[in-house]
């Protein structure tokens, strides 16, 4: 259950970091529609603290003041403009919500859109929704001396405890369940297609639940089957180092799966034979239908949550690898991330002087400007997209690796080969049909011929060091 992205069969979602909602809805018009993407995992829309103090920091978002949906992102206006004008080319919305707590304790608003709230001297005021003291965890319910989170092994303690001094909403109240529920179906409404749970770690699976059973379907008029339940996609950070593991999420949607994040920046930075074992059921990895995998996210990309052990845009062409042997694989549901540079890790989105995010521009080639690194355009990542769209549900075989240099079938619809070497030769079994292919990264600039035993000799002469054949890819015959 909740593990349909409602995408067309889409492989890929791409998370818009910190993107405001009018450049979304042109990113879906002008790229991810064309490039084959799923859909866009969007900031937090919801009402945030408002931190000028400390520069507006990116995880001000983070901290809930009310489900207006009006954020640093945009209006809701703008919002609804997004949703639907992405869903018009078949590109859906998947909205980052934050239903384990509302803003960090000590804070007092306005928030973002000027709603006020005060959490001083231990207060608990959220007028806006309205949330008061009785609607977060009772203090006797968190086994920890400083109310925060601070055992991992304690599933009280993950659970019912201060995330970070986060005030954390008591899940298993009807009332607040119905106040979360309103929020998504408000959304769903509009007609998005489904939700990243942040933090879902520390709630409890039979509160998820509880929200999940008073959703709505999906909104028929905005493309979806009667009867859709919305997507999730649960955010658990489980490096078998806790209590709380991937697989009691399973019946609520899809998982985050960390361990393959951090396998990725193994493999990547050393002996490309480490590609061939991502999945690794005897890590206690979620098993492929419900792993939500990536290379890096917001948090591990910039030292927060989750993070050491991970390759990301700063690693240049080596990133580029990785996004691209993940798209080349088999396990899991994917999603590429999309970025702006940052010196410190709490450092918002590129913006004007009075903390309005900037516009993301464009630049001629097509590469993104103003401080947005858009990897989900770089030349290996969009066109991987197209592959993993291609091979979806076909087996992965014949993997080889040559320390440097590896390969895969996505047998009966794919072969993917990556190289470190220019000029890499080998003779490889692509467990393709014959036939000629051509090269999808260089947009068939080089091409393949395979051999009626799905033989063939391979060459990888482009920028990108990397190779992608499919059937019914442009320029296969
Ligand atoms: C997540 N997953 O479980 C997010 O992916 C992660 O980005 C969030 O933390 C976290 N959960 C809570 O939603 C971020 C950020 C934290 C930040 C929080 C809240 O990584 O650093 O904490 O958002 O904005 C900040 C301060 C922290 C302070 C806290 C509460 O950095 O020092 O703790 O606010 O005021 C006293
Ligand atoms: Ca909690």
């Amino acid at each position: 259950a909740f593990v349909d992205p409602h995408c067309d069969g889409k492989q890929v979602v791409v998370h818009l970091f910190e993107w405001k909602w009018t450049d979304v809805a042109l990113e879906c018009e002008r790229f991810l529609a064309p490039a084959g993407y799923c859909g866009v995992q969007i900031s937090p829309p919801h009402e945030h603290v408002f931190l000028p103090e400390d520069n507006c920091p990116w995880w001000q978002r983070y901290q809930l003041v009310s489900y207006q949906l009006e954020s640093r992102s945009g209006t809701r206006d703008q919002f609804v403009d997004m949703v639907h004008r992405c869903n018009a080319v078949g590109v859906r919305i998947f909205a980052d919500v934050i239903l384990n707590h509302a803003a960090g304790m000590g804070r007092k608003g306005p928030g973002f859109a000027g709603t006020d709230f005060d959490t001083t001297d231990d207060k608990h005021d959220f007028p806006g929704i309205p949330y008061s003291d009785e609607n977060f965890t009772p203090r006797e319910l968190c086994p920890s001396d400083s109310g925060s989170v601070d055992n991992y092994s304690v599933e009280d303690n993950v659970r019912n405890c201060y995330l970070v001094g986060l005030s954390d909403l008591y899940g298993a109240q009807e009332y607040v369940q119905q106040k979360q529920a309103d929020y998504l179906n408000d959304m769903i409404d509009i007609g998005v297609a489904g939700f990243r749970v942040d933090a879902a770690k520390h709630m409890w699976a039979e509160d998820i639940a509880a929200i999940q059973a008073l959703l709505k379907p999906l909104n028929v008029e905005q493309g979806f089957k009667a009867g859709s339940q919305p997507f999730f996609m649960h955010e658990v950070i489980d490096r078998d180092d806790g209590v709380v593991r991937v697989q009691e999420y399973y019946d609520l949607g899809i998982v985050t799966e960390f361990r393959y994040s951090q396998k990725m920046a193994w493999a990547s930075t050393g002996d490309w034979g480490q590609f061939g074992g991502l999945y690794d059921p005897g890590w206690g990895m979620s098993d492929p239908e419900h792993a939500f995998v990536f290379v890096d996210n917001h948090d591990n990309q910039r030292g927060h949550g989750g993070s050491g052990d991970v390759v990301t845009f700063k690693d240049g062409k080596l990133y580029a690898y990785a996004v691209s042997a993940m798209l080349a694989s088999e396990y899991g549901f994917t999603r590429v991330m999309s970025s702006y540079d940052f010196d410190n890790s709490d450092q918002g989105p590129p913006s004007l002087d009075d903390f309005v995010t900037s516009d993301v521009t464009i630049n001629e080639d097509g590469s993104c400007g103003g401080g947005w690194v858009c990897e989900h355009r770089w030349n290996a990542i969009a066109k991987m997209v197209q592959f993993r769209n291609a091979v979806a549900g076909a087996p992965q075989e014949n993997f080889w690796s040559e320390g440097d240099s590896m390969g895969l079938s996505r047998t009966g619809k794919g072969f993917f080969a990556m190289s470190q070497r220019s000029g890499f030769t080998a003779s490889v079994q692509t467990g393709l049909p014959g036939g000629d292919y051509c090269n999808i990264i260089d947009s068939c600039a080089s091409s393949v011929t395979v051999q009626s035993d799905g033989t063939a000799d391979i060459s990888i002469n482009n920028d990108d060091g990397v190779l992608a054949i499919c059937v019914g890819c442009k320029g296969d015959e």
